[in-house]
């Protein structure tokens, strides 16, 4: 194939899960060209969310953003597709909700999120995090096939 496959992780967050939003999500995803390779819903405990939001741990949000994360079940995925990176970052759009609404109000965290904090998905931001995020939540089997790590 010309096209080279890539994959990304993407997360329906908390209020994702609970709001509902599961079904249309997923239909944004297939209809967007996105294989779903594997998912699985958990719920995460507050280590598993300090680890995978290590880099925003000195951030007077973190107590908030860990609080959210483990308020309830996740549907953790691995996505594939040609720059499935950069073109799942677009749909979901901005980080805020608040300002996806007025500046991408087809995004997904428009349609779902609430505001910076409560923003319904998530989305790895470059390919070097997508490694990063998918080896955190995943393991990959010898035939290439992906399962959750066991303490999850
Ligand atoms: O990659 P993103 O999720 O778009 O954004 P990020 O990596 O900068 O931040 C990770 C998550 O942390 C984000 O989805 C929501 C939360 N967050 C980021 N900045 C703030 C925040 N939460 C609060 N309450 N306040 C912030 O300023």
């Amino acid at each position: 194939p010309s096209v080279e496959m890539e994959s990304t992780f993407a997360m329906i967050k908390p209020d994702g899960v609970s709001g509902n939003y599961t079904r249309d999500i997923k239909k944004i995803i297939s209809d967007s060209g996105f294989g779903i390779i594997e998912e699985v819903m958990v719920q995460l405990d507050e280590d598993t969310v300090k680890n995978f939001y290590a880099e925003h741990s000195s951030r007077s949000f973190f107590p908030r953003l860990v609080q959210y994360m483990t308020s309830g079940p996740v549907l953790i995925m691995v996505l594939d597709k040609a720059n499935a990176v950069a073109d799942w970052r677009v749909l979901i759009g901005p980080t805020d909700a608040e300002t996806a609404k007025v500046t991408h109000p087809h995004s997904i965290r428009a349609m779902c999120g609430l505001n910076l904090q409560r923003n319904c998905v998530h989305g790895s931001d470059s390919p070097q995090s997508a490694v990063r995020e998918i080896a955190f939540f995943f393991k990959k089997s010898s035939s290439g096939f992906y399962s959750k790590h066991d303490e999850l």
